[in-house]
């Protein structure tokens, strides 16, 4: 259909429970075409991640609305919402098993080619085959310790398996190297064409070929735009940029 993916914040606020003062999300609003890459970002504490924590309903806004797919989140089965969404945390989530185990979390019958291809696009698949074991390599205790940057490619591995409608990757390439970063990025346009895509980065490098960026300070939009736009019309998005 062609709502599929489309995401639209209408005047949308947002405090977490018991906080007192301004809220982390002020009046924001924005919509998301279906199929687009959107890039959000924004010093820290912005409030990047939970802005994207209301799509799939982590938590309800405050005032406003959200809709995915034209249909208010608050109608959606909260089970059906968050199957069409992927996630990849900042923070890592893999669990102690092993490789296939922890890709193929959220999607039980995916088959070794579809977890192979997620990997490839993660740019996973090299460093896993290299194990002695390989997929069936234990990871954690007993097992191998991956680096910060292998760990965040099995997560966005994991969410590719999926193949969700909408993929959200929250700051989850900071510890990979730029030139695979720019690789992740090249293979998920061929791999998610027509997934949306929201892309969460501190780096201006990770975003600067998104349809669209958010510039978000303290809550607020304050910059909307291409990279061209921003540097010119974006004190905010400049200062990222010299940092
Ligand atoms: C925005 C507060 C946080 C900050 C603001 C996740 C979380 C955040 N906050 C809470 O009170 N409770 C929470 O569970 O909200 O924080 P953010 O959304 O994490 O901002 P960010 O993603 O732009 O920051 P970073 O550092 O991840 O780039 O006041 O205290």
């Amino acid at each position: 259909s062609l709502s599929k993916g489309k995401i639209e914040f209408e005047n949308v606020s947002f405090s977490y429970k018991g906080a007192v003062g301004d809220p982390v999300i002020k009046n924001f609003s924005f919509t998301c075409l279906p199929g687009q890459t959107v890039g959000i970002i924004g010093s820290t504490g912005a409030g990047k991640s939970s802005l994207i924590q209301l799509i799939p309903r982590f938590y309800d806004v405050t005032s406003g609305a959200i809709r995915v797919n034209d249909i208010d989140v608050k109608d959606w089965d909260v089970k059906e919402l968050r199957e069409k969404i992927a996630v990849v945390p900042q923070k890592n989530i893999l669990f102690t098993g092993t490789v296939i185990e922890n890709i193929r979390w959220g999607k039980e019958d995916a088959t070794f080619e579809e977890i192979a291809d997620a990997s490839k696009v993660a740019e996973a698949h090299d460093f896993i085959s290299a194990f002695p074991e390989g997929y069936e390599t234990r990871l954690g205790q007993g097992g191998v310790n991956l680096s910060g940057g292998q760990k965040q490619r099995v997560s966005i591995a994991r969410a590719l398996v999926r193949k969700p409608e909408i993929l959200i990757l929250d700051d989850c390439t900071s510890a990979v190297d730029v030139a695979t970063e720019s690789r992740i990025k090249e293979s998920l346009k061929r791999y998610a064409e027509n997934t949306t895509c929201l892309l969460i980065a501190q780096r201006i490098s990770s975003v600067m070929d998104a349809d669209q960026i958010i510039v978000l300070e303290n809550g607020e939009m304050v910059g909307y735009g291409h990279h061209e736009e921003l540097l010119k019309s974006c004190k905010v998005y400049q200062e990222i940029l010299q940092s």
